[in-house]
């Protein structure tokens, strides 16, 4: 039996969202394993939070050979504690670790002794063949073979290069039976129907943003799963978890255009009347296909906007200009689709004048939501190597770290961030907006959730 599972940073911590969404990575993990004839578990420990204690009973009961668990660079600290508290109990059971943060640095795992694998980058088929291995009691030389594994040999650490999927079509759908799928949240304001699942849809960018940088997670590529296997999934889901929307998160829904319409098409002919959102970037959008996706049931699309200083984009790398961001939303709004976007404010080298920037452009931009999350720098980008490298940070809490310039600190910037979300997203014309999309109640209802944090 393979345990898998998720941690979460404290709930006191700046970097814990209220946001209830199911784990698709470690679910595509699951349904791989399932699909290679193995016995699994999934406890979404990000949603469930159970105590160390409560997971050694659990882990004691169940008594899994393997457990692999899911972290970034917020819970690093927690990956490590369950790593410690399970090993207490079960110490014969294999401990392997996944997800951006050990795929950035994996050194910072394997230095402890309770964590045994690391698997970088793209997870379905090496835990498979990990699983494979340490199941059929196969020498550590198959293991050491297996590629994208990270792992101790000597007192060294060997890093296996990356082999990734080519047909991801050959990925089964997401394990949504062994998630507590009614406890996640299965709304979303900018669609109109529930339930709303989440799907991933597409892997890898080659935009080299530089606080991202996810092509040391999905190599230098861009693959999708083709748009039959995306709808016969959206069908199973209706059919099964009687999903009526769908959030396509990821880096760029519509980054191929060709494949974007072919799907769109796929999604109109198909039997399911779907309401679905994406996200993109502002130069991945053009006429003709925003009126395929809104024909196909695109209501809204989400843009990481970054900044309204033409400096910062330059410094973040972002390859779009304002001009294009302007475009890209007054075409959303003639063509009805909703907008909703994010900036990022705290960047390194970014002053207040520039925040204030951000914020007019908001205001200009004049989108359906808005967010503002403070820049966190974190191991794999190169703005982290420059935050480290000039000091430029007050605190750090496990590889995360809270930015501080002349200008602005994490206090500062918390209480920008909250003036600036309400002022935009709380503006009479965007309530009567949210109301007339959502109805009175519902928005009512849903008012504290407005004035949440995030980074
Ligand atoms: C959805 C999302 C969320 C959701 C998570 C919902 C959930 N339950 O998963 C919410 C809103 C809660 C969230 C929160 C946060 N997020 Co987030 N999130 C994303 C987002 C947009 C999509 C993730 C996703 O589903 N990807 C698709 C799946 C298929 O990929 P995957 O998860 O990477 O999984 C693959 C591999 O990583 C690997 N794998 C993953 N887990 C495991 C486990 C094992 C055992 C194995 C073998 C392999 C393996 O195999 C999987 C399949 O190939 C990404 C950006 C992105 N483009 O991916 C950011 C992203 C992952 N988030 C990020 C951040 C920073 C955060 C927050 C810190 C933000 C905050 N202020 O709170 C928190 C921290 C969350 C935490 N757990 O600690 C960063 C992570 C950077 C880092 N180094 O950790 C990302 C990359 C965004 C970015 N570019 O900055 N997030």
């Amino acid at each position: 039996m393979i345990f898998l599972m998720t941690t979460a940073p404290p709930e006191n911590s700046p970097w814990s969202t209220p946001m209830r969404l199911p784990p698709l990575g470690l679910s595509f993990v699951a349904a791989s394993l399932e699909k290679a004839g193995f016995k699994v578990e999934i406890l979404d420990n990000y949603l469930i939070k159970k105590t160390n204690d409560e997971l050694k009973k659990i882990v004691n009961k169940l008594k899994p050979k393997i457990i692999g668990i899911t972290c970034s660079s917020a819970s690093y600290p927690e990956c490590v504690e369950s790593a410690k508290a399970i090993k207490e109990v079960l110490p014969q059971c294999t401990i392997v670790v996944g997800g951006w943060h050990p795929s950035y640095v994996p050194e910072s795992m394997l230095e402890h002794p309770e964590i045994d694998y690391v698997i970088v980058g793209e997870g379905e088929r090496a835990m498979v063949e990990l699983a494979s291995c340490l199941t059929s009691n196969l020498d550590e030389k198959a293991i050491s073979k297996i590629s994208g594994l990270a792992f101790r040999k000597n007192k060294k650490i060997v890093k296996n290069t990356q082999k990734f999927i080519s047909d991801l079509d050959e990925i089964p759908f997401l394990a949504r039976h062994l998630l507590p799928i009614d406890l996640y949240e299965r709304e979303i304001p900018f669609l109109n129907v529930k339930p709303v699942d989440t799907m991933n849809v597409v892997r890898g960018c080659p935009f080299k943003c530089a606080f991202c940088e996810t092509r040391r997670l999905w190599g230098p590529g861009c693959r999708a799963f083709s748009p039959r296997r995306v709808v016969d999934e959206i069908e199973y889901m209706a059919e099964n978890f009687g999903t009526k929307g769908i959030y396509f998160l990821g880096d760029n829904f519509t980054i191929n255009k060709k494949r974007t319409i072919e799907l769109c098409d796929q999604i109109r002919k198909s039997k399911q009347d779907i309401e679905w959102m994406c996200d993109s970037r502002a130069d991945m959008i053009s006429k003709d296909l925003l009126r395929i996706m809104k024909d196909s049931g695109c209501k809204t699309i989400w843009f990481g906007v970054e900044s309204g200083s033409p400096r910062i984009l330059d410094k973040i790398n972002k390859g779009i200009t304002i001009e294009q961001n302007i475009y890209a939303f007054k075409l959303c709004k003639k063509e009805g689709i909703q907008t909703a976007c994010s900036f990022m404010i705290g960047i390194l080298g970014e002053t207040l004048k520039d925040i204030d920037m951000s914020y007019k452009f908001a205001k200009k931009l004049n989108p359906d939501w808005c967010q503002f999350n403070i820049y966190i720098a974190y191991p794999g980008s190169s703005l982290y190597d420059e935050v480290i490298e000039k000091g430029l940070y007050d605190r750090q809490q496990g590889f995360l770290t809270f930015v501080k310039t002349d200008e602005f600190d994490f206090e500062l910037l918390n209480k920008i961030q909250m003036h600036y979300q309400s002022k935009i997203n709380l503006s009479f014309s965007n309530i009567l907006k949210k109301m007339k999309r959502e109805g009175i109640l519902t928005v009512l209802k849903k008012a504290p959730k407005y004035f949440h944090r995030s980074i």
